[in-house]
This record gives structure tokens, sequence and C-alpha cells, in this order.
């Protein structure tokens, strides 16, 4: 396999300049830590490393080295489709380069081979209650695979080095990871369109086949491969990715670490946001029973602030602009579906939430992130089951949680273990001071 091939070169060679950097300057010193900081989420402290994407504050995201604009203008596209195909998104961060088409053909032909989910997966989603929620379902039938993983086998056989565990992790990456939609996808029907189950296509990729699955019409095979694009790495430091590496780092293998983050995703200042802006939405429509008018929208802003909740996907830990993941979705929106009334209330919120939000004063970016928009434009589609919404997401981010804990057994990285301390030590600490 040439995508193996590449991989383990790149890993050898990052292996060594890290053994290197950790002997040579493994006391230099990068940060310092406040109480604040302890108490505070850790918020800015430099204490993970990847390089399979970084985040600026100002920037936003990129995806090894690439911006949202250049990799949705360089990764090869499927015939005909406006958007890249999100194998060639696994391929660059994977491996930190864009693919070939002959590259991307090798990644869609081992999903395809590889996207069958076992039977007893099903049986087990058709025994849940139907009040399970998408997501929770999702988490269940990764851990049931739990027992396919060949790294488990092997570690049980004591087979597995610190040398050779990246490539055990490494394939049952590729055996989970185009499995996650072809679930996803039977999950949304079996809960809401009567089990009426949409046999898989052969011929489509990771996005196509999982429009197809959802019974949708193009272009939403373009949304859904732009969406898993876009979600699929924001640096190590958000609940999903550092839940999945942390599991991880004990060496878990990728199904139990996927699980772990996968509910990691689920929470509403995290994932959970894309279901409550929907829901955001809906509860002012119903309200006033019309779209609103910049005022009454501005209003409704105020009485969400005042009853001391969020504006849903508003605010970041870590940006301080308009995130391009927002951006990608608008433009998306504005080209597929600008006359609908529910993607222009999202677009006369932009122009007026983060006025409101810096007159509030509290959150540090007044700005929209990717969940504001999502749940817009997937009602567009027929997809306004809002509690779906984080399942979509972590077809997504199991692209770069899994591209991640593949090279954290690659670079030898050990288990995560920080060290607390208690409060009476913070006090005795500060009078220090
Ligand atoms: N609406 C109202 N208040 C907000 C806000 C928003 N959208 N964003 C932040 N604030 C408030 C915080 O609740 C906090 O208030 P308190 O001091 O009373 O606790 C204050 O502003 C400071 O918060 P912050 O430092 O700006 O933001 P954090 O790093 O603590 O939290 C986030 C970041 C995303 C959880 C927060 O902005 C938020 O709750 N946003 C709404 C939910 C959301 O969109 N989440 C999705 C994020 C992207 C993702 O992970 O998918």
């Amino acid at each position: 396999m040439k995508f193996k091939e590449k991989l383990k070169e790149k890993v050898e060679i990052q292996r060594e300049e890290v053994t290197k950097l950790l002997k040579d300057y493994g006391d230099v010193k990068i940060g310092d830590i406040t109480i604040a900081q302890v108490i505070g989420g850790m918020r800015g402290l430099k204490v993970l490393v990847t390089d399979i994407s970084y985040l600026d504050p100002f920037e936003g995201i990129r995806y090894r080295g690439y911006t949202v604009d250049e990799v949705l203008e360089k990764l090869p596209k499927p015939k005909g489709a406006e958007m890249p195909y999100d194998e060639a998104q696994f391929y660059l961060l994977m491996t930190g380069d864009i693919p070939t088409e002959e590259e991307v053909r090798e990644v869609i032909d081992i999903f395809k081979e590889k996207r069958k989910v076992p039977n007893y997966v099903y049986r087990v989603l058709d025994s849940m209650p139907r009040e399970a929620r998408p997501d929770v379902m999702l988490a269940v039938a990764v851990g049931t695979m739990q027992q396919e993983s060949v790294f488990a086998k092997a570690y049980a056989e004591n087979k597995i080095t610190k040398q050779n565990a990246w490539e055990y992790m490494f394939e049952d990456v590729l055996n989970l990871l185009p499995k996650i939609p072809m679930i996803a996808a039977y999950i949304y029907r079996l809960k809401y369109k009567n089990n009426e189950q949409i046999p898989q296509n052969p011929d489509l990729d990771f996005g196509g086949n999982f429009a197809y699955m959802m019974g949708i019409d193009k272009p939403y095979d373009d949304f859904s491969r732009l969406y898993f694009i876009l979600l699929s790495d924001h640096e190590s430091g958000n609940v999903s990715a550092h839940t999945t590496h942390l599991v991880a780092s004990a060496w878990a293998d990728a199904y139990y670490s996927l699980a772990a983050g996968i509910n990691g995703l689920s929470g509403p200042l995290h994932g959970g946001a894309t279901q409550e802006a929907l829901k955001w939405f809906q509860e002012l429509l119903k309200k006033l029973n019309k779209i609103p008018t910049k005022q009454e929208l501005e209003q409704f802003c105020w009485d969400t602030l005042n009853a001391g909740q969020v504006i849903p996907g508003y605010g970041h830990a870590v940006l301080r602009k308009t995130d391009p993941r927002f951006v990608a979705q608008l433009e998306f929106g504005e080209k597929h579906l600008p006359d609908d009334p529910l993607f222009q209330l999202v677009s006369l919120l932009y122009e007026v939430a983060p006025d409101i939000l810096t007159k509030h004063g509290k959150a540090k970016n007044p700005w929209p992130n990717c969940d504001n928009i999502t749940g817009t434009i997937q009602a567009y589609y027929g997809v306004n089951q809002y509690e779906f919404y984080p399942a979509l997401f972590d077809i997504s981010r199991s692209m770069g949680v899994l591209s991640n804990i593949t090279w954290d057994r690659g670079l030898g990285y050990p288990i995560e273990r920080p060290k607390s301390v208690t409060i009476e030590m913070l006090k005795s600490i500060s009078r220090q001071d």
C-alpha cells in the first residue's frame, strides 16, 4: 500500500526529530502556568503537540499548513463535483501532502473495500430504544466493533512494540473510519425514516455515498463533502480531539478511543452547539410567528443573554474572529439557498450578534463559529432533526482524531497524566507571591 509506505517514511523521520528534540532540548521552558489557567480549563496553556492542524486565533484553522480556502481549492474533486473528496482531506491530515489523483484513488478504494458494517452492529442499533440519541447510538456502534481491533488482538498476543504500535493503530483506523458515515446514515433512516434503509452505492465516495444513503439529492453530496472536510480537525485541545487522544494515550485501541471522543463531542458548548443553534432559531420563529426584523432579532439576542444563556454558535475558546468554517458554509448557502428564510436569518444574526455580544462585554470572541450555520443548511435539505447534528459532526471529526492517534503511536507519545493541586496549595502559592 503506497499510502502506508508514505506514512511510514514520514513517521520514521519525525520520530527521529522528536527523539532529538527531547534529548537535546527537553528542559527548555515554553511557558508559565497561572492560577487562572489552572482553574480556568487550561485556556491558552501550550501542553499538547500535533502537526495535523493548527488554530491561529485571528486566521482560523490550517490543516497541515493549508487554510480552508487552500484545501478546498487544491484537493482533488470527484468529476463534476464542487467540493473535494473527504478521502483527499484524510490523506492530507495523515501525510501532510496534498494527494495526487492516483493517491486519492488508492484511499477511495481502501475505504470502499472496508466500509461494510458487520451485521451484528445493525442488530445492536435496531434493539436500542427509539429515544436513544443518534450520537449515543453511534458511540455504541463503534464500541460494539471493538472486538474487531487488530491492535487489541496483537497486544494480547504480545506482538506490539513501541516501534510497530502505529501500524496496528493505522490498520484499525482504516477499518473503522469508512464505516462511520455508513452507520450514521443507517441511524438517521432507522430513527427518522421508518427504518427504510438505502443500501450503499459502490460507485460513490465517502461524502457522496453518505448523501446517497441519507436519501437526499444533489448538492447535498457536496455539502456533506464540504462539512466533513471543514470540521475534520481543530487542533488537539478541543474536547472531542483531546478525549480521543487521552484515551488512546493509555494504549486503548481506536474503537475505545473514538467512542470516547464521540461522547466528548456531545456537550452543548462543543459539538452540541450545532443543534442548539437551529433550536434557537426555531424558538425565535415560533415566538414571533414570522421572520423577525433586525430590531426584533436584537431584542431576542438580549432576551437570551439576560436570561443567562449563550447565543449558540457564537464565541470560541481560541478563535478571535469569524470562523473560516462558518464563512465556507455561508458561501455555500449564498450560492445554493440564498432565498431560504432561515438562511437569511443566519445572515441577519451575523449583522447584529457581534455588536450585541461586544456590548454585553462577556464573550472574548463575539464572532460566529462553524456551528451557528450548519443546522440551517442541513434543515434546508430536509435534515431538520437537530438531535442528529452531533452525529454529523462526529463523522467529520473522526477523520482528524483518528489521524492524531495514529501519529501519537507513531511518535511514541506516552500516557497523558497531568498533575493536580489542591485549592489549599493554590492559596498557599498565592500567599507566597
Ligand atoms: N453567548 C453568550 N455568552 C457567551 C458566549 C455566547 N455565545 N460565548 C462566551 N460567552 C460568555 C461565557 O459564557 C463566559 O461567561 P461567564 O464569565 O459568565 O462564565 C464569558 O463569556 C467568557 O467566555 P469566553 O472566555 O469568551 O469563552 P470560553 O472559552 O469560556 O468558552 C465557548 C468558549 C465556545 C464554550 C463559548 O463561547 C460558548 O459557550 N459559546 C456558545 C456555544 C458554542 O457556540 N459552542 C461551539 C464552539 C465550537 C465547537 O466546539 O464546536
